[in-house]
């Protein structure tokens, strides 16, 4: 169906775009800030595609007027960006010194984008953990330091931000930085029992010893909100997850079966997709919400991972429960599940985009894990909305054109494989807003820019702007231009 007009979205729905931190600001070592583990980790040879690193990104640390200018000119009502750790406390720590140039940067960040009236949506954790925390004592290794100190952080962002910071998300895609950065050791701080690939690590134990303290940091952090600061200050606070539909194979019972493991929390095995395969299992990521919406992780989870799988104190599951204020939903593409594999982190069941006729699920994007199947946007909005019965705001949805980083940017910019995603998932939003009754409050298209795409480098470009890393000049693309029209 086609995009229907914007009477259809909600009041005060929030239509903007999404960037993080580490992948746009660039300046690493400008006004005090402190190294996170992507510094070093993306210039160890071999840690990108392209053997780039976030030194410079887009340059967003210091041209940010000429952003929030490009955000205004686009029309957004709202913009989702993260706040790095390690520019409000360099060494990261509830003891150490605060850095005021870090509060001012965000200040006069958040200021701008009031004045032109845009909203602006906070993560305080979008991966760019402080070195100095890794290197004191293991950083999210470490359940009882990190807890404290990432609530302490949070405490002086709420404190210095929360006057005009309306919404926050605490952290972005915990499982990313459980298994990718832990497990298959393919993300910063690149740890896995993969001898070649890292030095140490242990890729069975660590990825739940440090999901588990993502889940307790977030869960603290949002409770120093709610007693502290909600009162006055009237926000709301929730985490961020991302995960796809998941459509049996086929009609075979063991596939739908797979399918519906892959969907259904209170059955399901737990299952993490290998990198190349890559990030794109819904299924981990709701298993996730599982503490946080039900108080205990699935039964299939507790069944393989047995006594690595950590336990929640009474004290711990009463602060971990009820801890969201909504369902933050990152979602790219739609998989087909099959019953089968063998891998741990892939669990019993499989993947793939390959219809059993040999035809393609949708069209292919730069990444391996990413197809155009918007239908599937569809579906995972009303799944989410009927088990969770909470508020979804959609925090990162989007697509990168196959061999867009080739194109001369005359011909970037007219990204009609962008277009066509986005033409179908925003049918597929409003749709599921008006026809399905879905309470979706949200969208924020990822991205705003093209930015450094973590293990890919600038090699994949998700931006509806083009950035040319030679110039820093951007460029608008059509999609950009296409999804604003949708918004008003
Ligand atoms: C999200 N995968 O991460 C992140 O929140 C963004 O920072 C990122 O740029 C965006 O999606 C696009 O990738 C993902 O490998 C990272 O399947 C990797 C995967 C998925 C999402």
């Amino acid at each position: 169906m086609a995009a229907s007009p914007s009477s259809k979205l909600p009041n005060n729905f929030l239509w903007g775009f999404a960037t993080a931190s580490f992948q746009i600001e660039g300046s690493w070592d400008v006004d005090g800030r402190g190294k996170s583990i992507w510094d070093d980790f993306a210039k160890i040879p071999g840690k990108t595609l392209d053997g780039r690193n976030g030194d410079v990104a887009t340059d967003s640390y210091k041209r940010w007027r000429e952003d929030v200018a490009l955000l205004a000119d686009y029309g957004v009502k709202a913009y989702r960006f993260s706040i790095s750790w390690s520019r409000i406390i360099p060494l990261g720590g509830r003891n150490d010194p605060i850095n005021p140039l870090g509060i001012q940067h965000y200040n006069n960040f958040i200021d701008a984008l009031l004045e032109h009236g845009i909203t602006p949506f906070v993560t305080l954790y979008h991966w760019d953990l402080p070195q100095a925390l890794h290197d004191r004592y293991g950083g999210w290794l470490n359940k009882e330091e990190i807890i404290k100190d990432y609530a302490h952080y949070s405490r002086v962002c709420f404190e210095a931000f929360g006057d005009r910071v309306k919404h926050w998300l605490t952290l972005n895609e915990p499982w990313c930085v459980a298994i990718l950065g832990y497990g298959r050791g393919v993300f910063a701080p690149g740890r896995s029992s993969d001898r070649v690939r890292s030095p140490e690590g242990n890729s069975s134990t660590e990825p739940w010893i440090v999901g588990h303290s993502l889940i307790l940091a977030h869960a603290h952090a949002v409770k120093v909100y709610r007693e502290e600061f909600k009162p006055h200050q009237h926000g709301e606070i929730g985490i961020t997850l991302n995960g796809d539909w998941e459509m049996p194979y086929d009609d075979s019972p063991e596939n739908i079966e797979a399918a519906q493991h892959a969907l259904d929390v209170a059955i399901g095995v737990c299952r993490i997709l290998p990198y190349a395969a890559s990030c794109s299992s819904m299924f981990r990521r709701y298993r996730l919400m599982d503490p946080i919406y039900l108080g205990r992780y699935p039964a299939h989870m507790r069944e393989m991972l047995g006594d690595r799988l950590p336990e929640f104190t009474s004290e711990e599951l009463a602060v971990v429960k009820g801890s969201s204020d909504f369902y933050g939903m990152n979602t790219y593409t739609t998989n087909l599940a099959r019953a089968g594999g063998d891998d741990e982190f892939q669990g019993l069941v499989d993947y793939t985009f390959t219809r059993p006729d040999g035809t393609q699920l949708g069209p292919q994007a730069e990444c391996a894990w990413l197809q155009d199947y918007p239908n599937g946007f569809r579906q995972l909005l009303n799944y989410l909305w009927k088990r969770y019965k909470t508020p979804i705001f959609v925090t990162e949805n989007g697509f990168a054109v196959k061999g867009e980083n080739n194109l001369p940017i005359s011909e970037a910019v007219k990204d009609d494989a962008r277009v066509h995603y986005f033409r179908g998932t925003t049918a597929a939003l409003l749709a599921a807003i008006n026809e399905d009754g879905v309470d979706v409050r949200a969208y924020f298209p990822w991205s705003f820019l093209d930015n450094f795409e973590w293990a890919d480098g600038y090699k994949t470009r998700f931006g509806v702007t083009y950035v040319d890393y030679e110039t820093q000049k951007r460029y608008p693309k059509d999609s950009g231009k296409f999804l604003i029209n949708v918004s008003i």
